[in-house]
C-alpha cells in the first residue's frame, strides 16, 4: 500500500513510518520538523541522542534495503500538500503531524492559537486534499482518549445509544476535554466525520491513550534508528517522564491527588495499531472510531510502580506529591471501551515489570542529556 505518514519524525510516527516500511508498504514522510524546532523554544531534548531525519531514513535504507520518501513541509501549506498527493497518489493517510503537548497549548494566547490553527487546518487540509486528488485514500488520524474526560459513565467507542424521550438515536459520545489541545482534537474529530458524511470519504479516528515506552523492533537495529523520549514538564507524558525523573534521582512528580486515571499503551502497540486500521479501512462514507489503549491506571499507581523499579536498580528516588499544574477530576469513575482493535487482531504488549525497567535504564544511559531544571511543570491552567 501506499502510506503517507503525516508527523513522521516524531516519537509516535517514525517507528510507525518504519514498522509500515518493514511489513513492506510503500512509505512516505511528511513532517515539518516542528517538533524539533519547539525544543529549540523550550531549551529542551529528547533523552535519546535523534538523528536528522535525512540521516535517519538514509540508515534506514542501508540496514534494511527499504527506502522512506520524504517531504519537509507543513499541512498547513495546502500547496504542498497538493503536490504531495499529486506525487505519492496515497492509498492511507496516517496523521500524527500535530501539536500534541497540552501545557505547550496552554501556556498563553498565542500558543493556544498555534495549536488550534496548526492542528485543525491542516487536518483540513488533509480531508480537502483527500477530497481532490484522492477519493479513495483512507485517513488514519490520531485522536485522543483525552477527547472524552472523565464522564461519571463508560466510555464507549465513538459513538453511545442514547433514549430521550421515548425516542433512540446513535450519536456521537460526548466530549469534554481537559486542555486546548484536547479541544482541538475534538474539533478535528467533527470536521472528519462532516467530511465523511458530505463526501463519503473513508476515515478511521484512533483515540489513543497515553503512549509510553520507545524501542520497537525496527528502532532497535541501529543506533541511529533510535526514537526520541520526551521528559519535561511540557512533552513528557506520564510513565516516561517518571522514569526519567526517577533516572537522575529527581522526585516522581504526582500533581494533586494522583487519583487521575488515564488509558495506556506502548509504542509497540501504537504501531500495530496503525497497520490494522489501514489493513482493515472503514467504508466509504464511513466514520469509524476506535479506542487505541491496552490498560488503564492511575498516576499514583504508575508513579508507585516506577519508584519500585528504580529502587530495585539502586536509584533513590520518591514519589512526591505537587500541588496539581491542571484542572481536571483527581478522583473519578474510569471504565473504558476498547474491543474493536482487539476484534481486528491486537494483542497486546501489557506494562510489565521488565517494560518500565527497559525506559527507565535506557534514561540512565542518557541521563547526563536531562536538563534538570525541565523537569518540574512549569505552566499551569490558571
Ligand atoms: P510528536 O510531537 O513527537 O510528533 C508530531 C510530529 O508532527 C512532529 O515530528 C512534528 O514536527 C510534526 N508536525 C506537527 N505539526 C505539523 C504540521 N502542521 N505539518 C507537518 N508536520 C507537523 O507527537 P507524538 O507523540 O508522536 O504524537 C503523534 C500524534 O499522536 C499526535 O497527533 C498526538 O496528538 C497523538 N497522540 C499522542 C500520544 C502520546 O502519548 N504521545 C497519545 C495520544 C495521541
Ligand atoms: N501528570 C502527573 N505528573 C506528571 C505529569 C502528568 O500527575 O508529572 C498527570 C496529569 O495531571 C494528567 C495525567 O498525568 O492527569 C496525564 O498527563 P500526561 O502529560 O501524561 O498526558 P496528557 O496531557 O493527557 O497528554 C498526553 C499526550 C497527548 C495525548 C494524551 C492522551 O501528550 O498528545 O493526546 O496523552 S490522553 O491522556 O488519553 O488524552
Amino acid at each position: 500500500m501506499r502510506i503517507i505518514v503525516a508527523g513522521g519524525d516524531g516519537f509516535c510516527g517514525w517507528p510507525t513510518a518504519l514498522y509500515l516500511s518493514k511489513q513492506g508498504h510503500d512509505v512516505t514522510i511528511v513532517d515539518n520538523l516542528a517538533r524539533r524546532k519547539i525544543d529549540e523554544e523550550l531549551h529542551s531534548n529528547s533523552v535519546t541522542p535523534i538523528a536528522s531525519l535525512e540521516d535517519r531514513v538514509a540508515k534506514w535504507k542501508e540496514v534494511t534495503g527499504n527506502e522512506i520518501r520524504t517531504f519537509i513541509g507543513d499541512l498547513n501549506h495546502y500547496d504542498f500538500l497538493r503536490e504531495v498527493f499529486r506525487q505519492v497518489k496515497p492509498e492511507a493517510f496516517v496523521h500524527f503531524a500535530e501539536q500534541r503537548s497540552a501545557p505547550y497549548s496552554m501556556i498563553d494566547r498565542e500558543h493556544a492559537a498555534y495549536t488550534q490553527t496548526n492542528n485543525v487546518i491542516g487536518n483540513l487540509n488533509v480531508l480537502y486534499a483527500i477530497k481532490e486528488f484522492a477519493p479513495e485514500c483512507h485517513l488514519i488520524k490520531l485522536g485522543t482518549m483525552g477527547e472524552y474526560g472523565t464522564p461519571n459513565i463508560d466510555i464507549e467507542e465513538g459513538y453511545i445509544e442514547i433514549e430521550h424521550k421515548g425516542r433512540k438515536d446513535t450519536l456521537p459520545y460526548p466530549k469534554q476535554p481537559g486542555s486546548f489541545y484536547h479541544l482541538s482534537k475534538v474539533h478535528d474529530s467533527h470536521n472528519i466525520m462532516f467530511a465523511c458524511k458530505i463526501w463519503g470519504i473513508r476515515a478511521t479516528d484512533l483515540n489513543q491513550g497515553i503512549v509510553y515506552g520507545l524501542h520497537t523492533e525496527e528502532t532497535k537495529l541501529d543506533p541511529m534508528l533510535v526514537n526520541r523520549v520526551d521528559y519535561d514538564g511540557v512533552f513528557g507524558t506520564a510513565l516516561n517522564r517518571f522514569a526519567n525523573q526517577a533516572a537522575i534521582g529527581h522526585d516522581i512528580t504526582v500533581y494533586g491527588s494522583g487519583g487521575q486515571t488515564r488509558a495506556f499503551l506502548n509504542i509497540e502497540d501504537t504501531v500495530r495499531c496503525v497497520e490494522i486500521a489501514a489493513e482493515n479501512p472503514a467504508d466509504n462514507g464511513e466514520f469509524r472510531v476506535f479506542n487505541q489503549f491496552t490498560e488503564w491506571f492511575s498516576v499514583q499507581e504508575l508513579a508507585d510502580r516506577v519508584q519500585k523499579i528504580a529502587h530495585e536498580e539502586g536509584l533513590d528516588t520518591q514519589v512526591k506529591k505537587i500541588e496539581n499544574p491542571r484542572i481536571e477530576n483527581e478522583d473519578h469513575y474510569y471504565n473504558a471501551v476498547n474491543t474493536k482493535l482487539r476484534d481486528l487482531g491486537l494483542e497486546p504488549h501489557l506494562l510489565t515489570d521488565d517494560v518500565i525497567r527497559d525506559i527507565l535504564l535506557t534514561a540512565v544511559e542518557h541521563k547526563d542529556r536531562i536538563i534538570a531544571e525541565n523537569v518540574l511543570p512549569s505552566i499551569t491552567w490558571k
